[in-house]
């Protein structure tokens, strides 16, 4: 099968990487346990436990346990999923490595040494939310409700992130997968078709793929690839623009060795080459858009051979490219991209592909962006209060305006950060982390520590002991997404074109729960209580909670487990423009608040002599820092040797192997050393390297200091004028070879 072709592949080079480590590396120092990678099987005999869904990553792949005397010996696909079937990839099998991790937190924690610093003492439950309760209600009590921040991130910390915006009522809420991931991107698309556009592109039937930055292949989300794969079988061309020869790039039709930070000026090219020459698509143009007027106008300077210079690429190629979308129109998957928090200039050039996407008519279209229709199930979680605005620090109070019209839920993490550390325009004094790694997630690290030590109070919630988690004065163990129950997950079957269903799951736990760790909603209820807010509970477990967001589409969970986990039902053709549906290219609102009206080329700052641009992405074996102690995927790639340019490394004398450190254009050095990738296939003016190592907590016994973290040379912050979302790409780093620093040769 396709999908697992691709991943041989992958696992192949992961070995390759994985030989050179000695195997020292994956038995434990200080645990005294085993920790081969090869000792869990599942055999024939195991009982198979329905319900389970990943979260290795946020993809949520559903799934089924092979269950030995109440131990997890395997996890493996659902048989009944029509999302991921029967495949996981590398990091959703290697779950079991989670769960029965020696390092996992067990019980809840205080810390009586420093933030940063921490000596931790075991303490109970009771102690533990005792305290909580009591610093949080003091933070409110004398500061306000907007007196907490709340860095949350993933499944398990929706209930109490919804219970600290909606009942305790703080804005000051920044989740990583937002404001240093897609937020620019669903603001931008909402900004042209009022949807947030997901990943909802059909590729399984177009005839071109078009991929800005994105790496499939490297980026795993199962039934996104499957969707990848089954479209190039199907022989779409795929055109890849990335300044590296990622796995997307290398099954390339054209691949587009673009410089960073400049797709917008590249997208607007082609727009204006195919309005120019007639070879957009008149009648939706007609039908379905606005602004067109306008839109042409502002792009019309944006010559082949302008946006040639400007991208560094030939005119040619971005006329065939443009060609290719043109004569294959209307079915062509324009990615949306996931991760695009890059230069702070990322919310033009969501804009622009919005925009590419209406001129070539590809919306709603076989083969183009298509929402899928699924089915409707209402959430059960905390209701929704009135809270007072002017604490909105979002907000411009004299002008009654928002600074950032386009961002996403929550509060731009650098408005929240700028307040808790300066107290300015008020006071920020308990912070609660939960599920989100911010040392590791958002950029400038200084200013993260900056904020923790401001604090009266810092609460983690997390199951590993991580970089972040050793700023906490309580941190407390959360059961697993595999010991737990969880949010409903729902959708249709990944073709688009096949027989039309829809589905229905819900997380359910595979194995019971071991030590003292306890679900979000115990934890959060629990606190509520303290707080005085336990007439606000909606349910008193998070089974309950569950079972009555199935309710509402008649399911429960013993239904939901009698049909193996997941209820499948008819479903509906997703194809055909909706009467309402409008693509804004030129959008007025954006226009009223000083923002460009038409998607427009912002450059970033140029690479600075002697310097290259630190690029960096997935590892196809690790979900960011989360999997960096798991040793199964710590032994496929232990750690994330720099990809440098073959003629740069010899002018300056490096070869593949090499141990290597750096030094940013700000004079911050990497504390950890990496070796060095020599290859053609990235740009001489960027390297490239795998976001997620560098880990420093020494709890962690496999994945600590391994590798270099890419976040500690990212001090430098962009931030979306539209958006407020992170840029993080604009950071440069000179290379440190044996003491030496060594200049990159133009
Ligand atoms: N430099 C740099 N920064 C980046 C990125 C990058 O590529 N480079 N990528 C960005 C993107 S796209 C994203 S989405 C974010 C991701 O940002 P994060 O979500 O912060 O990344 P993770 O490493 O997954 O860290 C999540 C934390 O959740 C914990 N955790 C795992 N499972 C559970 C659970 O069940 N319950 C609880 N309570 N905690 C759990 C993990 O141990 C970890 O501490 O990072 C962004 N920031
Ligand atoms: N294995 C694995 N898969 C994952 C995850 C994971 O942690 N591990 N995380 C998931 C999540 S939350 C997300 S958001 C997605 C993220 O996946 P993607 O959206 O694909 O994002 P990145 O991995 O950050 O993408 C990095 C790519 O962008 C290229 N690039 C850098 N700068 C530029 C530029 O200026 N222009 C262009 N055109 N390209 C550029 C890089 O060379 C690299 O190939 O992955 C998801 N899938
Ligand atoms: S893509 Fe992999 S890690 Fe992510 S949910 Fe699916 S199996 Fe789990
Ligand atoms: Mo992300």
């Amino acid at each position: 099968m396709a999908f697992n072709l691709t991943r041989r592949k992958f696992l192949k080079t992961a070995s390759l990487v994985a030989a050179t480590i000695p195997l020292s590396k994956v038995v434990s120092a200080n645990s005294g346990v085993s920790r081969s990678a090869l000792d869990a099987k599942g055999t024939a005999d195991d009982k198979t436990v329905v319900g389970g869904i990943c979260e290795m990553c946020f993809w949520r792949c559903q799934l089924v346990g092979k269950v030995r005397d109440g131990r997890l010996m395997k996890i493996e696909g659902n048989p009944k999923s029509i999302d991921n079937g029967t495949s996981i990839c590398a990091r959703g099998n290697a779950g079991v490595k989670l769960l029965y991790d020696v390092d996992r937190l067990k019980y809840p924690l205080k810390n009586v040494g420093k933030r940063g610093a921490p000596r931790w003492k075991r303490i109970s439950w009771k102690e533990a939310l005792d305290e909580c309760g009591s610093k949080l209600k003091s933070t409110v009590d004398e500061y306000g409700a907007h007196g907490i921040c709340v860095f949350p991130h993933g499944a398990s910390a929706k209930y109490p992130m919804h219970y600290f915006e909606r009942v305790v009522g703080t804005h000051n809420v920044s989740e990583a997968s937002f404001f240093q991931c897609r937020g620019v991107r669903d603001t931008a698309y909402v900004a042209t078709i009022s949807k947030s556009p997901d990943e909802k592109v059909d590729m399984a039937n177009t005839r071109v793929l078009f991929f800005i930055g994105d790496h499939l292949g490297e980026n795993i989300h199962v039934s996104h690839i499957k969707q990848y794969i089954q479209g190039l079988q199907n022989g779409a061309k795929l055109i890849v623009a990335d300044p590296r020869y990622s796995a997307s790039a290398a099954k390339s039709d054209i691949w587009v060795q673009i410089k960073p930070g400049t797709d917008t000026a590249y997208l607007l090219a082609i727009m204006n080459y195919l309005v120019q020459n007639n070879k957009y698509n008149k009648e939706f143009v007609e039908e379905y858009t606005d602004g067109f007027e306008e839109f042409s106008e502002a792009i019309k300077g944006w010559s082949l051979e302008k946006a040639a210079k400007e991208c560094d690429i030939p005119a040619e190629q971005i006329k065939e490219v443009a060609d290719l979308l043109a004569s294959n129109a209307p079915n062509v998957a324009i990615h949306p991209g996931r991760h695009v928090s890059w230069h702070g200039n990322d919310f033009q050039r969501e804009r622009a592909l919005a925009c590419l996407t209406g001129i070539l008519g590809a919306y709603y279209v076989k083969g183009g962006w298509v929402p899928p229709k699924s089915p409707k199930v209402t959430s059960v979680t905390w209701l929704k209060e009135d809270h007072d605005h002017e604490f909105d620090l979002n907000m411009d109070h004299e002008e009654d305006e928002k600074l950032y019209p386009y961002s996403p839920p929550g509060t731009p993490t650098e408005l929240i950060r700028d307040c808790a550390i300066t107290g300015k325009p008020y006071p920020i004094k308990s912070c609660v982390v939960w599920g989100q790694n911010p040392m590791k997630t958002i950029p400038n690290q200084q200013k993260m520590k900056d904020l923790f030590t401001a604090m009266d109070f810092v609460l983690c919630v997390d199951v590993m002991p991580t970089d972040v988690t050793a700023w906490a004065d309580i941190l407390l163990p959360e059961s697993s997404y595999l010991e737990r129950y969880g949010y409903i997950k729902k959708g249709t079957q990944w073709d688009l074109s096949k027989q039309h269903q829809q589905y229905i799951s819900a997380r359910m736990p595979l194995v019971a729960p071991m030590f003292e760790r306890k679900d979000q909603v115990y934890i959060c209820n629990e606190i509520a209580k303290r707080m005085g807010h336990a007439e606000k509970i909606q349910s008193k477990t998070i089974e309950e909670m569950v079972d009555k967001s199935l309710a509402s589409v008649n399911l429960s969970i013993e239904k939901l487990r009698a049909e193996d986990g997941i209820h499948i039902q008819p479903g509906m053709d997703p194809y055909g423009v909706p009467d309402e549906f409008e693509v804004l290219l030129f959008n007025e609102d954006l226009a009223d608040f000083g923002h460009p009206g038409a998607p427009t080329y912002i450059p970033v700052p140029q690479t600075p002599d002697g310097f290259a641009r630190l690029l960096y992405g997935r590892a196809p074996v690790h979900t960011f820092n989360r999997s960096q102690n798991n040793v199964w995927l710590n032994n496929a790639m232990p750690d994330n040797p720099v990809w440098v340019n073959d003629e740069v490394a010899a002018k300056i004398g490096l070869v593949d192997g090499d141990t290597v450190g750096f030094i940013n254009s700000e004079g911050v050095k990497s504390t950890t050393t990496t070796t060095v990738k020599v290859t053609a296939g990235i740009r001489k003016d960027c390297v490239y390297m795998y976001h997620g190592y560098g880990t420093v907590n020494p709890l962690m016994s496999i994945g600590v200091n391994a590798g270099v973290d890419d976040t500690s040379l990212i001090t430098k912050i962009a931030v979306d004028p539209e958006s407020g979302c992170h840029g993080m790409r604009n950071n440069f780093v000179k290379l440190i070879k044996n003491g030496k620093v060594l200049d990159i040769p133009a």
